[in-house]
């Protein structure tokens, strides 16, 4: 493959309504859009999903463009590569900057599938044509929580998670499963609780939640594997996978029943299939997680979800659950808790580019 320019839009947006987390409030949300263009002039997509600042994880837009501009993208343009899967390796140079580099690779990989004319979805051996859809509800209001999970039921989500903390959990999911008794719910606490809130968390056990993500240290595993012990409520880990050494370590001490998936918080392809490969062969379950992505990041977690063991419904949502309007078209839509995966080469959406250039802050191109 001969990659010979690079573009990095920088992009932001407002979100409809803001999305909140025991962190804090997300009310704009900047992304960077990546293309990666070939000597042949086909394009190739990819977005950085760090964050302005650094509350999920260490990276943010600074750091990730930072990264992107002055190592990787040197590294890219100078390398020749003739399968994205050697991006792991041009860039096991660099330490984690795990958005930074997925942004490149996911875009590589795009490139690859339309240089070959195929889905990108076909040529990672995905086999569903289908994906289920999920929402997350993101208010520190508990009225405002279940006004959302309304909102999600009748849009035909079949699978909805809310955030909690230890100032709303028990009253908040109490008040969820009283007008919602069968719905397939579940609750992220993004690293709210220590191991001394164990007796607390157990309390939630009586609400058939289908698991409780992230409840500890976002760089924990061990003590996970102790609080799984204590709770019938499954335990599954996002923040704190970020590698397949990671995922290694949390199946072997039993520290979660399922895993989230994030193509940015694992650095790409290469590795979120590793994991997945991994957990298929020793029973830990997998979905896919999301980011208040834009359509590009949606169009790549689409792609993901269409492997094998990503058999239960993600944070994948429609473009119309965060955004006025995608920077991608046909926009993502989900029909009965369903979203249909593209066929089209590679992701198999293009650009917006009208909508694009409305919410560019900055175009920068890199050539060889
Ligand atoms: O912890 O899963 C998370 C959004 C931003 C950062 C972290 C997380 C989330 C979500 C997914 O919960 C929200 C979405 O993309 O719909
Ligand atoms: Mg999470």
């Amino acid at each position: 493959m001969i990659i010979n320019k690079v573009l990095l839009h920088v992009i932001k947006m407002k979100l409809k309504k803001p999305f909140s987390t025991h962190l804090g409030t997300v009310k704009e949300r900047e992304g960077i859009i990546v293309e990666v263009i070939d000597d042949s002039g086909l394009r190739g997509y990819g977005e950085g999903v760090a964050f302005s600042t650094p509350w999920y994880t260490e990276e943010t837009v600074g750091t990730s463009l930072h990264i992107m501009k002055e190592v990787l993208i040197p590294l890219l343009l100078k390398s020749s590569i003739s399968h994205p899967e050697e991006l792991s390796t041009l860039f096991s140079s660099v330490r984690r900057n795990n958005m930074a580099k997925a942004s490149l690779e996911c875009a590589v990989w795009d490139l690859y599938a339309k240089q070959l004319k195929k889905p990108l979805w076909k040529v990672l051996g995905g086999n569903r044509e289908v994906i289920a859809a999920g929402a997350v509800a993101g208010s520190p209001l508990i009225e405002e929580t279940i006004n959302q999970v309304h909102g999600f039921s009748a849009e035909g989500y079949e699978r909805i998670k809310v955030k909690i903390s230890p100032e709303n959990d028990i009253e908040l999911i109490k008040s969820i499963r009283k007008e919602f008794p069968h719905l397939r719910l579940m609750a992220d606490a993004n690293s709210a609780y220590t191991l001394k809130d164990a007796d607390h968390l157990k309390k939630l056990d009586g609400f058939g939640l289908e698991m409780i993500e992230q409840p500890l240290g976002i760089d924990d595993i061990y003590e996970h594997s102790l609080l799984q012990r204590e709770l019938k409520t499954n335990v599954c880990l996002d923040e704190s996978i970020a590698s397949l050494h990671d995922a290694r370590s949390a199946i072997a001490l039993g520290s979660c029943r399922y895993i989230n998936i994030k193509l940015g918080r694992v650095g790409g392809y290469s590795t979120a299939v590793a994991i997945h490969d991994l957990c298929r062969q020793e029973g830990v379950r997998v979905w896919c997680g999301g980011m208040i992505e834009f359509g590009v990041s949606r169009a790549h977690n689409i792609a993901l979800s269409t492997l094998e063991g990503f058999d239960f419904p993600g944070d994948i949502s429609s473009s119309t659950r965060y955004w006025e309007e995608d920077i991608i078209e046909p926009a993502v839509t989900v029909v009965k808790g369903k979203i249909k995966v593209p066929n089209g080469p590679g992701i198999g959406v293009e650009l917006n580019r009208r909508r694009l250039k409305q919410v560019t802050l900055l175009t920068e191109e890199y050539s060889l």
